[in-house]
């Protein structure tokens, strides 16, 4: 292909659709601690015969201490705070109706097209890229797409807190190989599903939300708010270290669909030791190939997990401590919303840059995976 005939790809828009219900960390943890007493007693005599190890309470002090999470917004907070539950309630939907996967993308979709311009009719590629999807088929885009009336084409991935930056990558390629003119990535992240609320260590860490972006030809794009994708790269490096057994085998190999493996677990201090180093050099690299040192960055729009994570791995980049002017945080509100971390900081933390400004979106999780998209304001 000639270069000269490969269009400017810019991201003109963005939508998030948040939950009304907030669980804040001081009840979390009265639920938690509610769950273990009511465990520990139905337990008491393997406890006092020590073939069984009581659970030890949560706390606040440790959660914001180790994570900087505050609170996470959530669909159902009944049913996640119900010690004798311990997850969220939904009602089974029709076939007929819209699932409600589509329900919280089709909202964040409609936010992005608002902001982008767009019509339902303008998008002809929809990539539904999230940690988790509710079914196996139809495609949840393929609902989202008939939901938002637009044409061309749609499919699902999961690269779990790295979807939305591989999913804007495709959709980068796909404007410039002319497969598509104008992509809604969306990804809603309904964490609360597959996270296991009645693990001590890793209770506290996520909520939901669904984050969604338009991504399009430049010289379509209408939006004041521009920003060109000079570059995207994408790295996987197989690791255990995040993971969640739950799949379609499960029936098949007569395991527990209820056994902890099902859901989502993690050796967190390991993550946190191999990923940051990892997502340092990653976003460096590209940087460097783009001619770039991260000195000249004026935001880093970084994956939402842990506070302290994103300290390390922007004082390696930049070689000092910086604040949120630098790299907002909002994981203290949201907490970790998988692939949507990254997005709902550009989301909320982009109006104040100038034409000419540069930033880097960047994610960071479980494959491990690491996506970092190189924007620059028009
Ligand atoms: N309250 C009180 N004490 C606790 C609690 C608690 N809730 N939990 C653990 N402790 C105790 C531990 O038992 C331990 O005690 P001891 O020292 O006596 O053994 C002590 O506190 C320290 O525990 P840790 O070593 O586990 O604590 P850390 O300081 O490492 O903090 C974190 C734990 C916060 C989990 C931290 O390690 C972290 O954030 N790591 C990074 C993890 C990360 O980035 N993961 C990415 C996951 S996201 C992703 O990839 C997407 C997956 C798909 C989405 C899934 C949606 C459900």
């Amino acid at each position: 292909m000639n270069t000269s005939s490969i269009p400017r790809v810019v991201i003109s828009g963005t939508g998030l659709f948040q939950p009304a219900q907030v669980i804040g960390n001081a009840e979390l943890v009265a639920s938690y601690n509610a769950y273990a007493d009511l465990h520990n007693a139905s337990h008491a005599a393997e406890i006092a015969a020590g073939t069984r190890q009581p659970l030890v309470h949560s706390s606040v002090e440790f959660i914001e201490k180790a994570s900087g999470i505050r609170q996470r917004y959530v669909l159902d907070k009944a049913g996640v705070l119900d010690p004798t539950r311990m997850k969220p309630r939904f009602a089974p939907r029709a076939d007929g109706e819209l699932s409600l996967m589509a329900e919280i993308a089709v909202d964040a979709a409609r936010q992005a097209m608002a902001a982008a311009g767009k019509l339902g009719s303008d998008i002809d590629g929809v990539l539904c890229a999230a940690a988790n999807m509710q079914r196996a088929y139809p495609a949840m885009a393929c609902e989202i797409q008939a939901a938002i009336g637009a044409g061309g084409y749609g499919f699902d991935m999961n690269v779990a807190c790295s979807s939305a930056t591989f999913a804007i990558e495709q959709a980068a390629n796909a404007v410039k190989s002319g497969s598509a003119k104008c992509v809604l990535v969306v990804n809603p992240e309904i964490t609360s599903a597959h996270l296991e609320w009645r693990d001590r260590d890793c209770h506290f860490i996520f909520g939901d939300v669904c984050t969604a972006v338009i991504v399009e030809a430049a010289d379509t794009a209408t939006s004041v708010d521009q920003w060109e994708v000079l570059g995207t790269k994408l790295v996987t490096q197989y690791s255990n270290n995040i993971r969640n057994n739950a799949g379609f085998l499960n029936r098949c190999e007569d395991t527990d669909p209820d056994a902890r493996d099902k859901t989502f677990m993690q050796e967190g201090r390991k993550v946190f030791k191999e990923v940051v180093p990892m997502a340092a050099a990653h976003i460096e690299q590209h940087l460097h190939t783009l001619g770039f040192e991260p000195t000249q960055m004026r935001r880093f729009w970084l994956h939402q997990a842990n506070l302290g994570m994103n300290q390390l791995v922007l004082k390696k980049l930049v070689g000092r401590e910086v604040g949120d002017d630098i790299a907002p945080i909002i994981l203290s509100e949201y907490a970790n919303t998988a692939s949507a971390g990254s997005i709902i900081a550009f989301h909320a933390h982009r109006a104040d840059l100038k034409a000419g400004d540069l930033g880097v979106i960047c994610s960071f999780g479980a494959g491990y995976s690491i996506g970092s998209v190189v924007v620059r304001r028009r």
